[in-house]
């Protein structure tokens, strides 16, 4: 149908894909094939039958069992390609990369191989694409302290850092230090928050972290002073809808909160967070939305500017984009 096919091909930037979340499985066949990595699976059918999820962290143990494939930087430099392409198809101009480096020198992986082979190929790419560094909430904040320090020697390589993995249990106060000395550096702001936890923890991210765009965040409606605060501060919602409905937030599309999100005023954007994983791409992602829920020609607009709007591109390049 004709709104289908303009939000196709609409231009439009994505602010939340897990590079880590754009392996699919054939990509990690390949991979371990060639560092003579072991896998729990015997097969690709096998691996991506196991993409069965009840929750978060029923999904985070597959994820970091995908992750270990990759050892060298020209490993972390074919998943960014590859994943660049894809974008590219959907029509994405700018993307916003999250990586999890921890999730890789706690294998031994230097930090350097890491950025270097996802920034080389964001370099390659007629994409625009930044990085945004995260840390792991499961893991402790000395951690994430001694993370953002390896990370300093490549501080023009990436623009922030995010806070991602296991939410419930490890509040944004947890990372209230490194989130500090991150800001200290100039660095932009993000957080999941609101995901699987509760309201308060999109409170501390915006009080106590400082953030500038919350990932999820789509339990703030549960809390109507919060909501009214989102929209007037224009606090862009990072919203991944396949992600929701793989991970078992809500029950179907046809749930999904992201039409009352907009009609709360609220600056909402439609992300893949993990499309090897979720069943989709940026398309697909914004395909489902639109086939589940009442949405029209003006949401598609407004969606697609929310992205730019709440990019971190610098003015005079966003402008190009609204
Ligand atoms: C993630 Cl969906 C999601 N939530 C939290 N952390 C993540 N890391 C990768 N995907
Ligand atoms: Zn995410």
């Amino acid at each position: 149908t004709q709104i289908r096919h303009i939000v196709q091909n609409m231009p439009k930037a994505e602010l939340h894909i897990h590079i880590e979340g754009s392996l699919e499985p054939e990509l990690i066949f390949a991979l371990a094939q060639r560092n003579g990595v072991q896998l729990a699976y015997p097969s690709v059918e096998a691996l991506r039958a196991a993409y069965a999820f009840k929750d978060l962290q029923s999904f985070l143990d597959i994820y970091y069992a995908g992750a270990s494939v990759l050892l060298k930087e020209q490993d972390f430099y074919d998943m960014t390609a590859a994943y660049l392409a894809r974008a590219k198809a959907d029509h994405v101009r700018h993307a916003e990369i999250f990586f999890d480096p921890q999730t890789h020198t706690s294998r031994g992986v230097p930090m350097g191989d890491v950025i270097n082979g996802i920034h080389r190929a964001c370099a390659d790419s007629d994409v625009s694409a930044t990085l945004i560094l995260c840390f792991l909430r499961h893991l402790s904040e000395d951690d994430a302290l001694a993370t953002l320090e390896a990370a300093l020697p490549y501080r023009d390589k990436f623009i922030g850092v995010g806070l991602d993995s296991s939410e419930v249990g490890h509040p944004p106060e947890k990372f209230t230090r490194v989130f500090a000395r991150a800001r200290e550096l100039g660095l932009h702001l993000v957080a999941h928050a609101g995901e699987e936890g509760p309201p308060a923890y999109i409170w501390s991210a915006l009080d106590v972290l400082h953030v500038e765009r919350i990932d999820h965040g789509v339990r703030c409606l549960e809390d109507a002073e919060l909501t009214r605060r989102l929209a007037a501060e224009k606090m862009a919602l990072t919203v991944c809808p396949l992600s929701n409905i793989k991970l078992r937030v809500f029950d179907d599309m046809g749930q999904h909160n992201l039409l009352s999100l907009l009609d709360a005023g609220i600056v909402v954007t439609i992300n893949s967070d993990d499309p090897a994983y979720f069943g989709g791409y940026l398309n697909e992602n914004y395909l489902a939305t639109f086939d589940s829920l009442p949405l029209g020609l003006q949401h598609a607009h407004e969606l697609a500017k929310n992205s730019f709007a709440a990019s971190f591109l610098p003015a005079e390049q966003k402008q190009k984009f609204l």
